[in-house]
């Protein structure tokens, strides 16, 4: 039975890779923080189904914590490493830019050294990010386009995918990055602007909010859904030899446009509720980010399944139900 050791496994793709490895017979160890609320939401049922028999173990640590982390690999010895933790928000990042840094950048230079002195061979994959690129134009992005980060955020991402690369050419070691386009669900956290949006799309419709405040509209993304981003993330270490690959959709939309059918979603005009304000505009911002995942179709075979109409629908669905309920405590 071949073991994955998850940074992160409390975030939206640590749930979702959790639950397509369970499915496949891996058993798990994920890392989460101690934090003075339970943070476990998204994982809760994973742990009540799998945790019993030993297939879903979590552990407390974290990323800045260096000895925990190689105390944890030596203990389980995992035949994979995902590194998916990170202070994830790139808005954040401008105002605690140095714990972004250090949590993005000296959390995988830990892990890499301690596979590296493993006597095991322990593949390593880097959650790697399109904001590396900067997206000034509306260029297609791939494998050898040019990195210009614009954020604390994407400056850290950017050291921990060449540090991947120098640990992989000059210690023989099997770690990726994986390069992914913004990828979101029904548990996307609930400050990135597309879960905003649609639990506020469902709390308007239910009468639990009266308008949205947001910031530039104008922005554009590739948004694909988390769920088929995670199969990519396997692929990739099941592949014969280590690389980097773009996962992405290969359509961008704007902010505006994601609204407009989340609104028609529920029968409402989003320019009746949506106001802007500076307070969520960032310093520098990155304007368009659009995938080319060629490689990844033709050398891993994967391809993103679900639409963006799908996921706007999935999530804005999603958000109705969890309203409802809200709506019932009230
Ligand atoms: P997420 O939902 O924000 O999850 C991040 C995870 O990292 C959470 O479990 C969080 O724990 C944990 N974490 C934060 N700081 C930590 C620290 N100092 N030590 C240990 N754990 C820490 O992010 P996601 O969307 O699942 O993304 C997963 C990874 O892919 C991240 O590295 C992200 O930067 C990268 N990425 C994401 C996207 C995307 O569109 N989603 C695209 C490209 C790359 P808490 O729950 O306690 O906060
Ligand atoms: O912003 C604009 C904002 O915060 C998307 C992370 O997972 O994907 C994510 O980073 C766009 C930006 O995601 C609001 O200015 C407008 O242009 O949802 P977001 P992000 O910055 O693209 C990448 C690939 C990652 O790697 C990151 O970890 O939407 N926008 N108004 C807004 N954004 C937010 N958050 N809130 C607003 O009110």
């Amino acid at each position: 039975m071949s073991k994955a050791f998850i940074t992160g496994v409390s975030g939206q793709d640590g749930y979702y890779l959790s639950k397509y490895l369970l499915d496949k017979g891996y058993e798990i160890h994920g890392t989460v923080r101690r934090s003075s609320s339970i943070n476990t939401s998204r994982i809760d049922s994973l742990i009540s189904e799998f945790s019993e028999t030993g297939k879903f173990n979590l552990y407390y640590s974290d990323l800045l914590d260096q000895s925990s982390l190689s105390n944890l690999i030596n203990l389980i010895e995992p035949d994979e490493v995902y590194n998916l933790a990170a202070q994830s928000h790139v808005a954040v990042s401008f105002k605690n830019p140095s714990y972004t840094s250090q949590v993005s950048t000296l959390g995988p230079l830990a892990l890499l050294e301690v596979i590296k002195n493993s006597k095991k061979k322990i593949k390593y994959y880097q959650a790697s990010s399109s904001e590396m690129y900067g997206g000034k134009d509306d260029k297609l992005l791939d494998e050898l386009s040019l990195f210009d980060p614009k954020s604390p955020y994407a400056a850290a991402k950017l050291f921990a995918h060449n540090l991947t690369k120098v640990y992989r050419d000059s210690y023989d070691m099997f770690a990726v990055n994986g390069i992914l386009f913004n990828h979101e669900s029904p548990l996307r956290g609930e400050t990135f602007v597309t879960r905003k949006i649609t639990r506020a799309v469902a709390r308007i419709s239910l009468g639990l909010q009266k308008k949205l405040t947001l910031g530039n509209l104008d922005a554009c993304r590739d948004w694909g859904f988390a769920g088929d981003y995670v199969e990519a993330m396997w692929l990739m270490l099941q592949h014969d030899k280590p690389d980097d690959w773009v996962i992405a959709t290969g359509e961008s939309f704007s902010v505006k446009q994601f609204l407009n059918i989340a609104f028609e979603i529920v029968g409402l005009d989003y320019e009746e509720y949506v106001l802007t304000s500076d307070k969520y505009f960032r310093p520098n911002e990155v304007n368009f980010l659009k995938g080319d995942a060629t490689k990844a179709k033709k050398e891993l075979g994967w391809e993103p399944k679900t639409s963006f109409n799908d996921l706007v629908k999935m999530m804005v669905e999603s958000d109705i139900e969890l309203s409802k309920r809200e709506k019932v405590l009230l």
